[in-house]
C-alpha cells in the first residue's frame, strides 16, 4: 500500500508515521508514504499559497493552482510505475468536516488499494474548483473542529495500513478486537496475579479455554451495553447473548 500525502507540513506526517508499527511498516516495504509540500508548487515570488476569499469574510482560502499541481506530480509518479495502476481509479481523500465520518468499514474499504493519496487542507479551506477536479472522497475524523487535515490524515493512515496484510505481526490481532463483531473488547490482564490488592478474575487463572471464551463474550456484551449501546443493534448476537443481556439488564434495575 502507498499512502502519499499533500500538505502544507509534510514532516508533521513524516515525524507522525515513522514510529510504532506504521515506522516499521514503511522500513520493510510493506507500506510506503510520500509527503509532498503543497508550497513546493508556489508559483508565486513569495511562496504564497492562500488568498482572500471571494465574496470577502474572515481567513484564507487555498488557492487552486498550487494544490493542482502538486496533485498532478503524485499522480504522474503513480502512473509512471510499471504495474497497472493506471487503469484504475485513483481514490483522492480530502479530508474535511464537512465529509463523510471515517470508521472502520471505511478503513477497511480503503485498505484494499493500492494507493491512496490524502488532501490536507488548511485555513478556511481549499478553493472548490480544485477539490471538484481532482477529490473522489471527503471525510472527517469527527463532530469537532481542527486546525488542518494532517492529523485526520495520519488517524486514517494508522487504522488504513494496520488492515495491510504483514503490518501486524499477528494476524489474526487485526480480526478479534473492538468493532470486528461491533462489540467493544474485554479487559485484558498480565501478570502479576495480585496488584495492590487487585486481583485478575479467577477464570483466566483456571485453564478452562471454553469458560474463558464464555467469560470474555460476556464482559464484551456488558461493555457494549453500558458504553456503546448503539452498536449492540449492529452486532450479530447468538440467542445465548442476548439471553446474557436480558438477564445483565434485569440485574442492573
Ligand atoms: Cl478531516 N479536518 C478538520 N480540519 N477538522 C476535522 C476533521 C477534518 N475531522 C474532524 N474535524
Amino acid at each position: 500500500m502507498n499512502f502519499h500525502v499533500l500538505t502544507l507540513f509534510p514532516e508533521m506526517i513524516e515525524q507522525g508515521l515513522q514510529t510504532s508499527i506504521t515506522g516499521r511498516a514503511m522500513k520493510n516495504n510493506t507500506i510506503s508514504l510520500q509527503t509532498v509540500n503543497i508550497r513546493d508548487y508556489s508559483e508565486n515570488k513569495h511562496n504564497q499559497v492562500d488568498d482572500y476569499p471571494y465574496g470577502g469574510g474572515a481567513g484564507m482560502v487555498m488557492a487552486p493552482g498550487p494544490v493542482y499541481r502538486a496533485y498532478k506530480a503524485v499522480e504522474e509518479g503513480i502512473f509512471a510505475r510499471d504495474d497497472n495502476s493506471k487503469d484504475k481509479k485513483l481514490r483522492v481523500i480530502y479530508l474535511t468536516p464537512q465529509g463523510r465520518v471515517f470508521n472502520q468499514a471505511i478503513a477497511e474499504e480503503l485498505s484494499k488499494e493500492e494507493d491512496l493519496v490524502f488532501l490536507c487542507g488548511h485555513y478556511e479551506g481549499i478553493d472548490e474548483r480544485v477539490l471538484e477536479m481532482i477529490v473522489t472522497d471527503y471525510v472527517s475524523i469527527g463532530d469537532y473542529v481542527l486546525t488542518g487535515g494532517e492529523l485526520p490524515a495520519m488517524v486514517m493512515i494508522d487504522a488504513i495500513a494496520r488492515l495491510v496484510p504483514g503490518v501486524l505481526n499477528n494476524d489474526a490481532s487485526a480480526e478479534f478486537e473492538t468493532f470486528h463483531d461491533n462489540l467493544l473488547e474485554y479487559p485484558q490482564y498480565t501478570r502479576p496475579e495480585t496488584f495492590m490488592d487487585k486481583s485478575v478474575p479467577k477464570v483466566l487463572l483456571s485453564g478452562h479455554h471454553g469458560n474463558v471464551a464464555k467469560w470474555r463474550r460476556q464482559q464484551s456484551l456488558i461493555r457494549t451495553a453500558n458504553i456503546r449501546p448503539d452498536l449492540l443493534e449492529k452486532a450479530k448476537l447468538t440467542k445465548e447473548d442476548i439471553k446474557f443481556l436480558e438477564e445483565y439488564n434485569k440485574s442492573k434495575k
